[in-house]
């Protein structure tokens, strides 16, 4: 089974493919269309968890459901396998990271092979492997010459002992490092950007079109990116005799005569040395030391300030004097790294006057109902009237806004303005164990990319990890040492290697086209063959992986090479081929499931809010859910439960448990249940097995009339089970639900079989076991195979293999099972009762036809004499 499953049944199908199927209702022709189903690949960290076990069960099953649907089924598994996990565990272990990745994902496709999943292992891959990343690096390439790429200086945490550059999981909550305990200090260094910003519209725009996409992950998208319109004002102040500009980003511009001070960031122009005397120079360097001893700020931190001596002017009442501060709370890159702080109507200002002893601040809104409100007073309301707001005083806030930054654009103070929280993507990794940054820097010429015919730019692997961290990349002059590829002279490489989330952000392309040796991918057969139908994994990745991957297809969509096509229209403006592909990039429907237990601590990484406030880099929140998910699940190892259970027991298990969208908790008290359940099936196969004659044509089953009522309802609850399992496989995929009908099903098949005497074994009863087979059969495929092979040990047109038969048709006439008395009348004449389905009473015209065809009201609507039918003048029906 497993893999080999699969092969067995695409070539009994492909056999078979024409033959008209025998089994009741299953006639339907496959849809002549491709079917991508996608699971979120794995992280090698060495052994599957119940997470991984849940997430490609769920995926497996709608997998085999479609190869039963659907002409092509993709279902393909590779590993996300860089990142600093390996490297730390090499480091441990004193092993090479390609070595320990190695290791565990052999161990981990050994387990994925154990729980019977349908993949096409053909198509893996890791994105460690050269043949891999030599196409992430010509990406990077790529966007680099469309000006998606650049290089800024930023901060990084420095651990002063180490010497070494650490991510923010290796700094803890003091600020200390992991393996030294050195206080972190904050060092500048030239990093890789990619520009993602300059799509946060079209990111933003895009959300509304994908429909089948759960509402709470747009709307973390929608924080996430973080558009604020407002405006911005220009205040300003004298340096040296010169006019100094200081413009500042506000939401609300309504406020503007209640500034009291304005705030700057510690890296703002302003702040610079040059502008102050030695002395006042000396305190600011002091106070920055200070605030950046502290690891991340958050808001409900103190908020900390210094007085820089300096005024501003106000744009509209330039007689004020208004202290200009540098703030910890005001962030570097928003906005312009300045805020007019208003501490009458906003909270943060509002703490950091408290706290700087800046008491003398007025108010300039009230609520409009004549209340008195508590400072701060944060909502839209009217403006006072006071001299303060002078000739704006009762005017709403919305309109004050309007007229103030009116006339602020009219003396040159002020333009509309709309800002994004979304920040460019820092890619660089100061780490070995990534994909190399495919640049070269000269003296001479800058940095100039590698050319496409180099790349791979390869990791070497005969390194020596250091205890001490860093990039060893940086330590191997062998390996820096290049000459320019622009004029030949001597150069060094760039040792900085990327973000894992650059290989995520476009593996679903590759697998459609994994031996492509020219291109990352033939953009033909993306256009053929995406979009990705459904998409699932977990809700951790729910904002950056899914932000990082619908912005790598846009950004190569905007250019001739890799221009795609909707299969849908081709002939369309540029602009909506990646609305197209957008939706399709990332599935189609509820493509994200959630399957970890969230804890309100975890939604650290969720909440744009605050990681606004957590400066450095932009650290993959990766790691943190690998740590995150080892420990929640840690409890259960999928390993032992397969072998003691078996592959379908535990995966009917995980199916059983919730539906996929709930939190699942890990225990295996139920699956008990299950086993006993997949024993039950076992024994009602084996009871009917002797009496077993197969259903060749579904008008055995047309004519129900005769049939106990024990019958027709085992043949409603057939027809429940295929209506559900139908709907769950197409729509919304509570497997559990599925399982539970088809539980009443088999409850239902043996207690009648109990009763009964088998010598004529009822066609209800196999149909039912048929269905029940098929059905089950991409949940718990190994189970289902085996009975429906015993059943149909004796039929001369077994086709071989369950994956050989069609998914069963609703039949439903099925559900009308209750019968009431109809009084037929002709002329006024009652001519004879008929018991006919309650359900026909809600449907006149039903009604009506049943009863014409019968063939009891035929015959009394004939003409006596002729033997012809008379004339119907008109019906009435009386509930
Ligand atoms: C004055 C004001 C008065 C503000 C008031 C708010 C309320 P959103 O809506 O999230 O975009 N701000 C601007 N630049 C900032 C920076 N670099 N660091 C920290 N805060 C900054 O937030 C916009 C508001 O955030 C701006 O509007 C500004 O404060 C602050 F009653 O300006 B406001
Ligand atoms: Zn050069």
């Amino acid at each position: 089974w497993g893999d080999s499953s699969r092969k067995t049944s695409l070539e009994i199908l492909q056999k078979l493919s024409h033959n008209s199927t025998k089994l009741p209702a299953l006639s339907e022709e496959s849809i002549d269309r491709h079917f991508y189903v996608l699971a979120m690949f794995p992280y090698p960290s060495g052994k599957l968890h119940m997470g991984h076990v849940r997430v490609y069960t769920i995926s497996d099953a709608i997998a085999r459901h479609s190869n039963i649907t659907f002409t092509t089924v993709t279902h393909p598994m590779g590993w996300d396998a860089f990142g600093l996990p390996a490297e730390n565990a090499a480091i441990d272990r004193g092993l090479n990271p390609a070595l320990w990745t190695k290791e565990n994902i052999d161990n981990m496709r050994t387990t994925l092979k154990s729980m019977l999943l349908d993949i096409d292992w053909d198509k893996e891959f890791a994105t460690c492997d050269p043949e891999f990343y030599r196409w992430t690096q010509f990406l990077f390439l790529q966007l680099w010459k469309r000006g998606l790429v650049y290089q800024k200086e930023a901060e990084v945490n420095w651990d002063p002992i180490d010497k070494t550059v650490l991510a923010n999981e290796q700094v803890d909550k003091n600020g200390c490092s992991w393996r030294s305990g050195a206080k972190i200090e904050k060092r500048k260094l030239k990093q890789w950007f990619i520009r993602i910003s300059k799509f946060s519209e079209s990111l933003l725009q895009n959300l509304d079109l994908l429909e089948n996409w759960p509402e709470k992950v747009k709307q973390m998208q929608r924080n996430w990116i973080g558009k604020s319109i407002g405006a911005e004002f220009t205040f300003s102040t004298e340096i040296n005799g010169s006019e100094f500009k200081i413009p500042v980003f506000t939401s609300r511009p309504d406020t503007i005569f209640g500034v009291s001070y304005i705030a700057i960031s510690k890296n703002h122009q302003l702040a610079s040395e040059r502008n102050f005397s030695k002395e006042k120079a000396e305190e600011i360097k002091e106070f920055i030391k200070k605030i950046d001893s502290f690891k991340g700020i958050n808001e409900t931190n103190s908020k900390l300030g210094i007085d820089t001596g300096l005024f501003a002017k106000h744009p509209l009442d330039p007689n004020r004097k208004i202290p200009i501060f540098i703030a910890n709370y005001v962030l570097s890159d928003y906005g312009s790294g300045a805020v007019m702080g208003v501490p009458a109507h906003d909270q943060r200002d509002y703490d950091f006057a408290i706290s700087n002893s800046l008491n003398n601040f007025a108010s300039v809104i009230e609520s409009g109902s004549g209340e008195k409100v508590e400072i701060p007073f944060c909502d839209k309301g009217i403006l006072i009237k006071n001299s303060q707001n002078g000739i704006f005083g009762g005017l709403s806030s919305e309109e004050a806004s309007e007229r103030i930054l009116e006339k602020c654009i009219q003396s040159g103070s002020g333009l509309k303005k709309t800002q994004y929280k979304l920040r460019d993507w820092l890619v660089s990794r100061q780490r070995y164990w990534g994909t190399p940054i495919p640049f070269i820097h000269c003296a001479d010429c800058g940095p100039v990319p590698v050319p496409d015919s180099d790349l791979p730019v390869k990791l070497p692997l005969d390194i020596q990890l250091s205890q001490r961290g860093g990039n060893v990349l940086d330590t191997l002059d062998d390996w820096k040492k290049v000459e320019c590829p622009s004029c030949g002279k001597q150069a060094k490489r760039e040792t900085d290697t990327m973000d894992t989330f650059v290989d995520s952000s476009w593996y679903y392309f590759r697998f459609l086209d994994h031996k492509n040796n020219n291109l990352p991918f033939d953009p033909q057969i993306i256009q053929k063959d995406m979009p990705v139908d459904i998409y699932i994994g977990g809700i951790e990745h729910s904002i950056l992986h899914l932000l990082y991957s619908r912005f790598l297809t846009k950004s190569i969509q905007t250019d001739g090479k890799f221009k795609f096509y909707s299969s849908k229209n081709d002939a369309q403006a540029e602009h909506e081929h990646f609305q197209t592909l957008e939706q399709s990039s990332l599935g189609k429907s509820e493509p994200f499931l959630s399957l970890l237990t969230q804890d309100p601590k975890t939604e650290r990484f969720l909440h744009p809010s605050e990681l606004e406030f957590t400066s450095g880099s932009n650290e993959t929140p990766i790691v943190t859910y690998e740590k995150m998910s080892k420990s929640k699940h840690n409890g259960v190892d999928p390993e032992s439960v397969i072998s003691q259970y078996g592959a379908d027991v535990t995966r009917l298990y995980m199916l059983f448990k919730a539906p996929p969208q709930d939190v699942l908790e890990y225990d295996t008290k139920s699956i008990v249940g299950i086993h006993r359940w997949v024993l039950k099936l076992t024994r009602i196969i084996n009871t009917i097995k002797p009496k077993f004659k197969p259903i060749k044509d579904m008008k055995e089953l047309a004519d129900r009339e005769d049939w106990s009522k024990e019958n027709n309802e085992i043949y409603k609850l057939t027809q429940t089970s295929i209506k559900m399992a139908t709907e769950v496989f197409e729509k919304n995929y509570s497997f559990n639900t599925v399982i539970a009908s088809l539980m009443t099903l088999s409850n239902n098949i043996s207690s009648t079989l109990e009763t009964r005497n088998l010598d004529e074994l009822h066609p209800s009863v196999i149909y039912a076991m048929d269905c029940l087979l098929i059905i089950l059969s991409p949940m718990a495929p190994s189970v289902s195979e085996e009975l429906f092979e015993r059943l149909h040990a004796t039929d001369k047109e077994y086709k071989g293999s369950i994956f050989a038969y069609k998914w069963p048709k609703v039949d439903e006439t099925g559900f009308l099972s209750e019968m009431k008395t109809c009084v037929v009348q002709v002329n006024g004449k009652t001519k004879m009762t008929l018991e006919v389905e309650t359900e026909l009473f809600n449907d006149k015209s039903l009604l009506l036809d049943k009863l014409s065809s019968h063939s009891e009201v035929k015959a009394v609507l004939l003409n006596k004499k002729t033997g012809t039918p008379l004339d119907i003048i008109k019906t009435i029906v009386v509930p």
